[in-house]
């Protein structure tokens, strides 16, 4: 297969062995962001459907998973960055119940690399742990990202009791994933949260969202 082909096809399959001598290459031809967004991702996509179609098993899509952290793992020291930090605090979080996290951790590192701080407190966050974080560390926004449709469920109970808690007008909340819509969020969730909540559907409009928060 051709070099992008291959990269791709190495997601799906979670075949490490030579995935950096790929990577290598490929950041010969195109910058580190191009190759996770259009080729890692894309792989990440086709275990998606395999996945959601019965056609590949868990463990395989955890395999998937390994392979794809590997390789941003590789990519990130090459990325462009201002990392001098100070532009505003953001606290990241996978909520409860909600393992998945490829996708938040690849907002910390676009997030990061473009001046910001980031507070990853990682996966399957009860809404307490967010907010005894947020307020230890002074953070400016809240970001919780989920995948599961229960995860939206989630986030609308997060939500309600940052209200309860008189914590909304404090912080601002970014909210990302897959099991998400635009107008979930910009509806439903808008109308429940006294606070500002938005919606990114990438890292790039995370980042956007942050800019914003902070102007
Ligand atoms: Co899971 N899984 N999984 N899984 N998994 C999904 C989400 C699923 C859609 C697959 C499918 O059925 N087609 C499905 C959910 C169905 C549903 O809820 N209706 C599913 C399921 C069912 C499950 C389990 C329940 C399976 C089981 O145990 N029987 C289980 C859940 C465990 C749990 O959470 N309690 C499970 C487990 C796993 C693995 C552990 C094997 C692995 C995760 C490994 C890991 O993350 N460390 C895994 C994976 C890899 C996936 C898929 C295949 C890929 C997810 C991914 O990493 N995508 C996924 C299929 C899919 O999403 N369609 C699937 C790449 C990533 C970069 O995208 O995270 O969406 P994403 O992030 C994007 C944007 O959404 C956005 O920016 C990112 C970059 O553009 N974004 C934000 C995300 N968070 C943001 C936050 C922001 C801003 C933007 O600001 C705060």
């Amino acid at each position: 297969l051709p070099l992008f082909e291959r990269l791709e096809r190495r997601i799906v399959d979670g075949e490490r062995n030579g995935l950096e001598d790929d990577l290598d290459a490929a950041m010969q031809e195109k910058s580190p962001l191009a190759i996770i967004n259009e080729n890692l991702l894309a792989g990440m996509k086709v275990v998606g459907d395999l996945f959601g179609s019965g056609q590949m098993q868990l463990p395989f899509v955890l395999q998937s998973a390994e392979v794809m952290k590997s390789a941003v793992a590789h990519l990130e020291p090459h990325m462009e960055k201002d990392d001098s930090g100070g532009k505003g605090k953001l606290l990241l979080a996978t909520v409860k119940g909600d393992v998945h996290d490829i996708g938040k951790n690849l907002v910390d590192i676009i997030v990061s690399n473009n001046g910001y701080d980031v507070v990853n407190i990682g996966i399957k966050q009860p809404i307490g742990a967010i907010l005894e974080a947020a307020e230890e560390h002074e953070v400016d926004a809240i970001g919780m990202s989920g995948l599961l449709v229960k995860s939206t469920v989630i986030m609308k109970e997060n939500l309600e009791e940052m209200n309860s808690r008189g914590l909304s007008e404090r912080y601002p909340v970014l909210l990302g994933g897959a099991a998400l819509t635009r107008s979930y969020v910009e509806n439903d969730l808008d109308e429940i949260y006294q606070g500002d909540v938005r919606y990114a559907k990438d890292a790039f409009e995370g980042l956007h969202l942050m800019d914003r928060v902070m102007a």
